[in-house]
């Protein structure tokens, strides 16, 4: 990475560590992210560690949560919240062979409720795991060579990676780079093997973090790598996003997107959901000093004062795009070329078997809003556990929290297929063209933040649109629809056809008009709706859109054509 000697260079272009905000004090302050979380592990007095041990570990990938429903309740009892914490995996492009899936399942089962969770990043997270669970989570995460290294915090967050099943030999070669690229600009403190692996403390002159300095990041950076014509990890709301060129079916290098970012807070009309804007190419040999040029930019420049602000797409609206892509391109020390053309065509997930180019197969199973668990109608755990099992292959979790059994040999194809049938792992029933593009957020009741229920919402939701769909004649019409219990937009809703956010218990924002292969945000329709209201005003739109629809014309397209919403031009996006 770019080893210019730390000295806080974000400081040396800013203001001094007391004028910005507490969190980076904190950071500086924290021996690169030591803090006190070791004490904090073993404190028996209480099930949670300090506030500030609490933020330090989500660069380590774990969050201190409670569980929502039984909050109040404890309240009245004048009892400690019921803590306990979310690990979430550093895995890039989401990748994982049997022996990983079977260590995960069995950490699962005996450490985190039963359930494995399948993130909008590709990624899983463990949730409902007891502190002094942590430490052997982690180190059982070791014996099978994955950490939970900056899979939150302020830096680069889980590296994305389109699944494209069909593109064989691009997907190889996009998928080293993105695990490159995490593995590279993942940080590098020492602190991690020191407190979850209790690894001894070395005493070293080498500096801990010499790309990130003593106060990392100024807020979470995101880096994806899309494989058109899929858009499946919403290249534009990465902050840095590489869409992969290819020559004759082998990669040549990426245009680069910068500046995406879906998260806004409530209430606050100076957060908004913004697209990426792409400002050039570079050969794929010049990845690894694209990414730190452009990281170094945002590291430097980026808000350090205000957090709601601090995102790299802020950056690039005060500065402007010409002078950040000209701070990027000094500090390569080339220009950009332009950028390729490229055609992306949807960003859900191709769901059943494909084959490569190489003539090895793939099953993309549809697994509703990424959540594995058992039931008696759907033990999904158990199924999968079986097919880890057996399978040869490897797994790739997709960016629509769906799972890929991927590289079957042909002739164990119809092996895979009896246990997918015998585990029931084709559920659910109704299949709908909307359920199949269909994500939710975890929200209540783990996350802290919800405001509304997501992921045990939707499922229901959608069976009643499933009517209306069914009456209009829509039911295998793949529109997407997405959910989250609050505007942050973890599930990605400003870029979905059908956005639902968040507002109240009940209470939703309903957005339209979503580009169906990522390229448009959405607009908002709804404010603050019911489900009577919802239903209501999607009935109307459905029927129009079977009614009056163009051949091949994406629902979100209609919804602006037709006037429901006016749409969002490119540029400074605001979905309001
Ligand atoms: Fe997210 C915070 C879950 C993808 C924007 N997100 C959270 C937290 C950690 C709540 C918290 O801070 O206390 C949620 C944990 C809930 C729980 O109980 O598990 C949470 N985010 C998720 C996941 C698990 C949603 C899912 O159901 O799959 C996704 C994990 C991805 C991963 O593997 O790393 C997830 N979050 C996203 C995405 C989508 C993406 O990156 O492609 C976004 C929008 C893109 C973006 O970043 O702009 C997103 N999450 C946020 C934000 C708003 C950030 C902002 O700029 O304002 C927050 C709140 C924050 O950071 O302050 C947040
Ligand atoms: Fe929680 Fe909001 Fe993210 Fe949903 S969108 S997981 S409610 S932070």
């Amino acid at each position: 990475m770019d080893t210019t000697p730390h000295s806080d260079r974000s400081r040396d272009l800013s203001q001094p560590l007391d004028k910005l905000g507490p969190d980076e004090t904190l950071k500086a302050n924290s021996n690169y992210l030591r803090g006190t979380i070791e004490k904090s592990l073993v404190d028996d007095l209480t099930a949670s560690v300090t506030p500030n041990d609490a933020k330090l570990m989500k660069f380590f990938g774990i969050y201190q949560q409670d569980d929502r429903d039984f909050r109040d309740e404890r309240r009245r009892q004048k009892l400690e919240s019921a803590f306990f914490f979310m690990a979430r995996l550093r895995l890039p492009g989401g990748v994982c062979s049997p022996a990983q899936w079977l260590k995960l399942d069995a950490l699962a089962r005996a450490y985190a409720g039963d359930t494995l969770r399948l993130t909008t990043r590709q990624t899983f997270q463990f949730h409902r795991v007891m502190k002094h669970d942590l430490r052997t989570v982690i180190r059982g995460l070791r014996d099978v060579l994955i950490d939970t290294r900056a899979a939150c915090g302020d830096d680069t967050r889980g590296v994305m990676c389109g699944v494209n099943p069909l593109l064989s030999r691009l997907h190889s070669e996009v998928y080293a780079l993105a695990k490159q690229a995490s593995d590279h600009a993942v940080h590098k403190t020492r602190a991690y093997p020191e407190i979850w692996y209790g690894a001894e403390r070395e005493s070293s002159d080498a500096p801990e973090e010499p790309f990130y300095g003593r106060t990392y990041m100024p807020r979470k950076f995101k880096i994806g790598f899309a494989i058109p014509p899929s858009n499946d990890i919403d290249v534009y709301s990465q902050d840095l996003g590489f869409i992969a060129i290819a020559n004759r079916g082998k990669l040549a290098g990426f245009n680069v997107a910068i500046g995406g970012g879906l998260g806004r807070t409530d209430q606050d009309p100076k957060t908004y959901p913004r697209l990426a804007d792409v400002i050039g190419y570079v050969d794929a040999g010049r990845l690894i000093q694209t990414i730190d040029a452009i990281m170094s930019v945002q590291r430097d420049y980026g808000d350090r004062v205000d957090r709601m602000h601090a995102r790299f797409k802020y950056t690039i609206d005060e500065k402007g795009i010409d002078w950040i892509k000209g701070e990027i391109e000094q500090r390569l020390g080339f220009p950009l070329a332009r950028a390729r053309s490229c055609t992306f065509t949807s960003n859900g997930d191709l769901l059943g078997w494909s084959k490569g180019e190489d003539g090895r197969e793939h099953r993309t199973l549809f697994i509703e809003n990424g959540r594995i668990a058992n039931s008696e109608a759907h033990p999904a755990l158990d199924g999968l556990r079986e097919i880890a099992r057996a399978h040869k292959g490897c797994f790739r979790l997709t960016p629509n929290q769906n799972l890929i059994i991927a590289d079957v040999a042909p002739e164990d194809r119809a092996g895979i297929e009896a246990m997918i049938e015998a585990y029931h792992l084709d559920q659910p029933k109704s299949r709908s063209g909307l359920r199949l593009n269909a994500m939710a957020c975890v929200a209540l009741p783990t996350c802290g933040l919800a405001m509304a229920e997501s992921e045990r919402y939707l499922p229901d939701l959608i069976s009643k649109i499933e009517v209306m769909l069914a009456t209009h004649g829509l039911t295998d019409d793949p529109i997407t629809i997405r959910m989250t219990g609050c505007p942050n937009g973890c599930a990605r809703p400003y870029i979905a056809e059908i956005g639902l956010t968040g507002r109240a218990p009940g209470k939703y924002n309903l957005y339209l008009g979503g580009g169906f292969h990522g390229q448009r945000l959405n607009k908002m329709y709804l404010e603050n709706a019911g489900e009577q209201a919802i239903l209501a005003a999607l009935d109307k739109v459905l029927e129009h859109y079977a009614r009056d629809r163009k051949k091949g014309e994406p629902f979100g397209d209609f919804a602006i054509r037709a006037g429901y919403v006016a749409e969002v031009k490119e540029g400074r996006h605001f979905n309001d």
